[in-house]
C-alpha cells in the first residue's frame, strides 16, 4: 500500500542537498508532495551529481504522477552570508513561499589533534555553523516578516558528535554541538512566529564524509560492533525522521527538541 503524503504542496529548501542525507532529505520530501529547493556547492564537482540527482527527480515525480515543476538547485558557498538569502530568495521566487527549512550542508574531514591547522579548522566552522546560522537565518526572516500567518519549520542537521567526543574530530565535534545550540536558540527567539526548530543527530551514516574512514575495515567493524542495530545508517535513514519534523500535523508542539538516529548508538555503553 502506498504511503499517505505528508507534505503535500509545502516549500523546503535544503543545503547541501546533492549528496548524503540531504539528497535522502530532498527525494523523500518530494515523494511527500512537496516542492523542493536544494543548494548545493556549485563547481565542476556537482555537475554529474546535478544530473544524477535530476534523472531521480524525474524518475521519481514520474512515479507518484506529480508534475515536473517541483524541484530547483541553486548554487553558493554557505560560508557567505548572501548564499543564504539568495538561496531562499530563488526558492520564494520559484514556489511563492517557504514552509520547511533543513540545515545540511556540512563536511568532516578526520584528522588528528596535533595537526589540524587553522585552515582545515575555520572552513569546519564556517561551513558547519557559521552556514547554519546565515541559512537558518536567511529562512527564518522569510518565514517570520514575509508570508502570513508567519511559521514553519527549521531543522538542523547536528549529530551524535554534539553529545560525544571524536579523536579526530576536535575540530567538527564542537561545530555540531554548536548547531544543536544554535536551534535550541532560535527555538526560543522563533517560537512567536509560529516557527518550529529542531535538530536530528544522525549517529554514524555511511556518506562522503566518512567514506575514507569506513574503508578501514577495522574501524568500521568496530563502529558496526557498537550500534545496536548491527549496521551502520544509510541517508534515507534520516528521511523519515526529517518528514516528521517537517510536517505540523505530525510535530506540531514540538520545538526545540533533538533526536537521535543513530541505530541505539549513543546509549550503548556496554
Ligand atoms: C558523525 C559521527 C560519525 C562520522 C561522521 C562523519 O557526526 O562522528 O561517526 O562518521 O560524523
Amino acid at each position: 500500500m502506498p504511503l499517505p503524503q505528508l507534505l503535500t504542496g509545502k516549500v523546503a529548501a535544503i543545503t547541501g542537498g546533492l549528496t548524503g542525507i540531504g539528497r535522502a532529505i530532498a527525494l523523500e520530501y518530494l515523494r511527500h508532495g512537496a516542492y523542493v529547493a536544494v543548494n548545493h556547492l556549485g563547481g565542476a564537482n556537482d555537475e554529474p551529481l546535478l544530473l544524477e540527482m535530476k534523472k531521480d527527480v524525474s524518475e521519481l515525480l514520474a512515479s507518484t504522477s506529480q508534475d515536473g515543476e517541483r524541484f530547483i538547485a541553486v548554487a553558493g558557498d554557505v560560508t557567505k552570508p548572501e548564499t543564504g538569502t539568495e538561496f531562499i530568495k530563488q526558492t520564494v521566487e520559484t514556489f511563492g513561499r517557504l514552509d520547511v527549512f533543513v540545515s545540511n550542508a556540512g563536511v568532516c574531514r578526520f584528522e588528528e589533534f596535533l595537526d589540524v591547522t587553522p585552515t582545515l579548522l575555520n572552513h569546519t566552522i564556517t561551513t558547519n555553523l557559521t552556514g547554519a546560522f546565515y541559512g537558518i537565518q536567511a529562512a527564518a526572516n522569510q518565514m517570520a516578516r514575509f508570508q502570513s500567518p508567519p511559521g514553519g519549520s527549521i531543522i538542523g542537521i547536528s549529530s551524535i558528535s554534539a553529545l560525544v567526543g571524536g579523536g579526530q574530530q576536535t575540530h567538527y565535534t564542537p561545530t555540531k554541538a554548536g548547531v544543536l545550540s544554535l536551534v535550541q536558540s532560535t527555538a526560543v527567539a522563533l517560537g512567536k512566529y509560529n516557527i518550529r526548530c529542531n535538530a536530528l543527530l544522525p549517529g554514524t551514516i555511511r556518506t562522503q564524509l566518512n567514506e575514507e574512514d569506513m574503508r578501514d575495515p577495522g574501524k568500521r567493524g568496530y563502529m558496526e560492533g557498537r550500534i545496536p542495530l548491527g549496521r551502520l545508517g544509510a541517508p534515507p535513514d534520516l528521511a523519515g525522521p526529517a518528514v516528521f519534523l517537517a510536517c505540523g500535523e505530525l510535530s506540531g508542539y514540538v520545538t526545540g527538541a533533538q533526536l537521535l538516529v543513530d541505530g541505539g548508538l549513543f546509549v550503548n555503553l556496554q
